[in-house]
């Protein structure tokens, strides 16, 4: 049994609360199956803390390599779609400085509502399985979606979480899935680790941006 203390994430002492969080899985449909067990790690322990399920959104690309455009369209799409569900709501009089999206606004008459949901995304979780073959395909992969990732939540201010396994075998993704079928057992689920990294990074996000420490 490895030491957690040593090697590996100890869990927060903090349980983070995500019912005012929303959060986007955008995940790669190669190697579906363990995609399958990990997207479903993550929604568990988003929902175990709290999100709402109307706030977990979940999209799909063909394979990792889409996942940093992907992400990045969701996340601007969300500020958009924020933004512009407060115009509508203030009858196209709102000032950009004035948007709070915590606020519900009441409508301006004639004003149109949309049925759009007006909060952006507090966390993205990508997630993909690159499993190394014969070609270089699996080292350039990796390597560009690594730094695209790390780029997006730099430059966005929004946390995107590295679901993204980079095994040399099978068994390895397997057992980073849950799925383990030789000696180590099942393994354990990461995906479970990346919800509640999104829940923990979004709230942390969030108290920050409010100045409180
Ligand atoms: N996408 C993955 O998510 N995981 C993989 O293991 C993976 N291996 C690939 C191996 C080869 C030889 C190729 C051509 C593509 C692979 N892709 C994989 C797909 C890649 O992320 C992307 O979807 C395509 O290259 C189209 O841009």
């Amino acid at each position: 049994m490895p030491d957690a203390t040593i090697k590996g994430l100890v869990p927060s002492e903090v349980q983070y609360d995500g019912s005012n969080l929303r959060v986007a899985i955008v995940h790669a449909r190669w190697n579906k199956s363990i995609i399958d067990s990990l997207v479903a790690g993550a929604v568990g322990k988003l929902k175990e803390r709290g999100v709402k399920e109307s706030n977990i959104i979940v999209q799909s690309v063909p394979g990792s390599f889409e996942l940093p455009l992907a992400c990045s369209k969701v996340i601007s799409a969300s500020q958009a779609q924020a933004s512009s569900t407060a115009t509508d709501l203030l009858g196209g009089a709102a000032s950009l400085l004035s948007l709070d999206p915590m606020r519900t606004a009441s409508p301006a008459p004639g004003s149109t509502v949309v049925n759009m949901p007006s909060k952006p995304f507090d966390a993205v979780i990508a997630i993909g399985v690159l499993i190394k073959g014969s070609t270089m395909h699996f080292e350039y992969i990796c390597d560009a979606v690594s730094h695209a990732l790390m780029r997006l939540q730099m430059d966005s201010g929004v946390p995107v979480i590295f679901g993204v396994l980079t095994a040399l075998t099978d068994d390895q993704a397997l057992e980073r899935a849950g799925l383990g079928r030789g000696e180590n057992g099942a393994g354990h689920n990461h995906g479970e680790d990346w919800g509640l990294a999104a829940v923990e990074m979004g709230s942390h996000v969030q108290r920050w941006g409010a100045g409180k420490f």
